[in-house]
């Protein structure tokens, strides 16, 4: 399908950093492979929102701040159950920077989320706790935005939260399912696309 877009679309490119790439601690195959493609899709947008995982060292998502726990195990937190993961992303490190070849200057706006010691944030709009507020919503609605796209990484945690979000907040939201890098933890990928579908996400994939 060759999708148009128009002044009222944005771009949102969640993640698309070192730690979830090739060499990085998620280590993810075919990571890298996505970004040159985001970079083209990008100058068909005037509004491309980037999102920044921006954790502090010690962060409440890392098996290595709960005692005992495994990388990949899960925990119940005041929020709710999440997995925990290995330290990722941290503010300061390699890690955390984007990828390099991914084309930063085409964004008007980035979102560092998951900064707060206690509270993860896998959606681009609303931390964990499902009420903290990251701005995006209100950024979107001034430039007069109704629909978004979502792509980066990862498929089934931050942008599948990020398009779920969307959804909710009100945008039509599109998936751009060949731009994205899945982690697919215990069938989470399966569980996330079925989850976006029924919430109304449309599942589209690029074609330049
Ligand atoms: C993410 C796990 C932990 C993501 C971030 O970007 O999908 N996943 N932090
Ligand atoms: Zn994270």
């Amino acid at each position: 399908m060759t999708q148009q877009f128009g002044p009222s679309d944005a771009l949102i490119i969640v993640d698309v950093q070192n730690d979830f790439c090739e060499g990085g601690v998620f280590d993810l195959q075919g990571g890298a492979a996505i970004v040159q493609p985001i970079n083209e899709i990008a100058k068909k947008f005037q509004t491309v929102v980037l999102t920044q995982d921006f954790h502090p060292s010690g962060h409440s998502s890392f098996a290595s701040s709960h005692e005992g726990k495994e990388d990949f195990s899960y925990i119940d937190l005041p929020y709710g159950r999440q997995p925990l993961w290995p330290d990722h992303c941290v503010q300061g490190t390699w890690g955390a920077d984007f990828h390099p070849d991914l084309n930063t200057d085409a964004a008007q706006l980035i979102v560092r989320k998951g900064c707060r010691p206690d509270l993860d944030s896998y959606s681009a709009f609303v931390e964990n706790d499902r009420t903290t507020k990251t701005g995006l919503d209100g950024f979107l609605r001034s430039r007069g935005i109704t629909r978004i796209f979502t792509c980066g990484i990862a498929t089934d945690f931050c942008v599948a939260w990020s398009s779920l979000d969307g959804v909710a907040h009100g945008f039509e939201t599109v998936l751009l399912r060949n731009l994205t890098k899945e982690i697919d933890l215990d069938g989470s990928l399966e569980a996330q696309i079925a989850r976006m579908k029924d919430a109304g996400v449309k599942i589209e994939n690029y074609e330049a």
